[in-house]
């Protein structure tokens, strides 16, 4: 039995929530998730900016969900961290449609700091009182999107879940690093949102989140949008001046990936420290993309 399924864990948890919602809709939700398939909850999507700026909130937010028996299942990027060795090794920075050309000097970076970026916060989650799995490898078969024009990058071709369902069968949380292996055993760098989305293809969680630096998708004036229908408002959205190139990026992956999805399903952008308020409450936090 998980904590959720306890009445009286489950109410402990309601009053340490209870700045955050009504007791009686945090109770809601918690009985709903307790009904769920424990192995496919949520799939959270961790940028590397989150990383870099908010490691401590990121880390007790996921260990507070382990804590209530929903374990998540993370995965990571580390593009801002990227940029930056990248720059200290005088590589300079060419993307083709948001995708870094990786050439062989440039991936051994990617791998020397996609692992280091991995193991920083599979720590973080043991020190927060989390158990964690660090996984680096062997999760995204992935083959090449254009190895002239990108070098070694690669699009996710088959997800393999083993090593992810080992980890959740113990009630650790799987920390994915967003590396793919070609099925002749070259190691590609791998877009994380391109990641983050064949996961959940494959898995179909009950939840989806993208944690990020901003909090959510801004608008023009830099507020956070609540929410956005996508099968009302996605034309206006895009036509829009202001959506950087990242923003309109994710925008267009979440519409595709909400089409293969069950009609009820919602990806959340937010912040970690609003994680808890974005499962839990019904208003939630940062933004709610709807089809
Ligand atoms: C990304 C992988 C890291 C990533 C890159 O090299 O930046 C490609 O572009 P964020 O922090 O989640 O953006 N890979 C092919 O996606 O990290």
């Amino acid at each position: 039995m998980t904590p959720v399924h306890d009445i009286e864990t489950r109410q402990t948890i309601v009053r340490l929530l209870s700045s955050m919602g009504s007791a009686k809709e945090i109770d809601q939700y918690l009985r709903r998730f307790a009904q769920l398939d424990a192995e496919r909850f949520a799939v959270v999507k961790v940028g590397g900016a989150v990383l870099r700026d908010d490691l401590d909130a990121l880390a007790s937010s996921l260990a507070f969900l382990q804590d209530v028996g929903l374990t998540p299942i993370v995965v990571h990027g580390a593009g801002p961290q990227l940029d930056e060795e990248m720059a200290a090794a005088g590589i300079e920075k060419q993307t083709v449609d948001g995708l870094r050309v990786t050439t062989p000097a440039g991936l051994a970076i990617v791998r020397r700091v996609m692992h280091a970026q991995n193991l920083r916060l599979a720590e973080a989650l043991q020190e927060a009182g989390a158990r964690s799995t660090s996984i680096v490898s062997g999760v995204f078969e992935s083959a090449y999107v254009d190895r002239e024009a990108l070098g070694l990058v690669g699009r996710v071709t088959r997800v393999e879940l083993a090593s992810i369902h080992a980890s959740l069968r113990v009630g650790s949380i799987p920390v994915i690093a967003s590396l793919g292996e070609t099925v002749d055993g070259q190691i590609v760098n791998v877009n994380a949102d391109f990641a983050a989305n064949e996961l959940v293809r494959v898995l179909q969680p009950y939840k989806i989140v993208f944690l990020t630096g901003t909090g959510g998708l801004l608008d023009g004036e830099g507020r956070v949008i609540d929410s956005i229908n996508l099968s009302t408002e996605y034309a206006h959205l895009v036509a829009q001046p202001w959506l950087t190139g990242g923003m309109r990026l994710k925008i267009e992956q979440i519409r595709d990936l909400l089409d293969v999805l069950p009609p009820a399903s919602s990806v959340s952008i937010t912040r970690p420290a609003e994680l808890a308020k974005e499962l839990f409450t019904h208003r939630g936090s940062g933004t709610l993309v709807r089809r």
